[in-house]
């Protein structure tokens, strides 16, 4: 059965149409393929630290999380973020369960950054696959989010399209990081045109040049780390879209495919 990882990023969540998840739940539930959520919270983690007067900086789309940061982040994306997300989930009749890479031990974490600037910011070593395994032999649509845990208990702050690609990474999965744009763009002429592949090349230079920047660093870093590492494919999709989706899960070319 071929596993599909959708990253959902923060900025997306608020505007998801019904129709996204309905057609999520419908290829659930008739298994057309079994997909597992990773999703975000960048925007709402932002919001909440401005209320309460955390200060908040990020460093090449990694926000510094020192412990009231990382409380924050663990708050919002296992508390408030990810049991919306069940609930969507729940409501287009799919039987759901929010996770945290807590839970089972799901996100085995190591600290990001050695040299400590980045503070609780963690990376993937190992996922848990058996553990998320059972939740699909069991037909539940695993909703995860990116905080995850050390051997000695100490939480960490993943980015979320890192924790995606690890996850479809562990399983050989496919990966979709599910956007409000139609894929990466291209200014030729003056005007924007989609690009539906993007190699290695392409993104160092499009990197050293500086059109990619800021969040989508991480993003094109993780889909190359992830394809070097097993995942099968990576596409940059629109979730506005859900047709488009519907389309590219019945095997028809959308959005931009990064290739190695
Ligand atoms: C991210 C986790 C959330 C995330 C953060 O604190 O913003 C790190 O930067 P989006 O909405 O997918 O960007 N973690 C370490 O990745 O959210």
């Amino acid at each position: 059965m071929r596993l599909l990882v959708l990253k959902l990023g923060g900025s997306i969540l608020e505007k998801l149409p019904e129709k996204f998840f309905e057609i999520v739940g419908q290829i659930h539930n008739e298994k057309r393929c079994l997909p597992i959520i990773v999703h975000g919270g960048g925007p709402a983690i932002n919001e909440m630290l401005e209320r309460l007067h955390i200060p908040n900086k990020k460093v090449d789309g990694l926000r510094i999380t020192t412990e009231s940061v990382l409380e924050i982040a663990e708050m919002v994306m296992c508390g408030q973020i990810n049991k919306h997300i069940v609930s969507q989930f729940q409501l287009a009749g799919v039987h759901a369960c929010g996770l945290s890479g807590v839970d089972g031990n799901l996100l085995q974490t190591v600290p990001a950054d050695e040299t400590g600037k980045l503070g609780f910011v963690g990376e993937v070593e190992k996922v848990n696959t058996t553990f998320l395994t059972t939740f699909l032999e069991a037909g539940v649509l695993p909703v995860i989010s990116p905080i995850g845990s050390d051997r000695y208990g100490q939480h960490y702050n993943i980015n979320g399209d890192t924790a995606a690609a690890a996850v479809a990474q562990a399983l050989a999965a496919d990966l979709v990081f599910v956007s409000d744009i139609d894929g990466i763009m291209e200014e030729v002429n003056g005007e924007k045109k989609l690009l539906t592949t993007m190699d290695q090349q392409q993104i160092y230079e499009k990197m050293s040049s500086g059109a990619i920047f800021g969040g989508m660093v991480p993003k094109v870093k993780a889909a190359m780390k992830g394809l070097e590492n097993g995942v099968k494919r990576t596409v940059i999709l629109n979730g506005l879209k859900p047709e488009d989706f519907e389309a590219f899960i019945d095997g028809k070319e959308r959005g931009t495919s990064i290739l190695l």
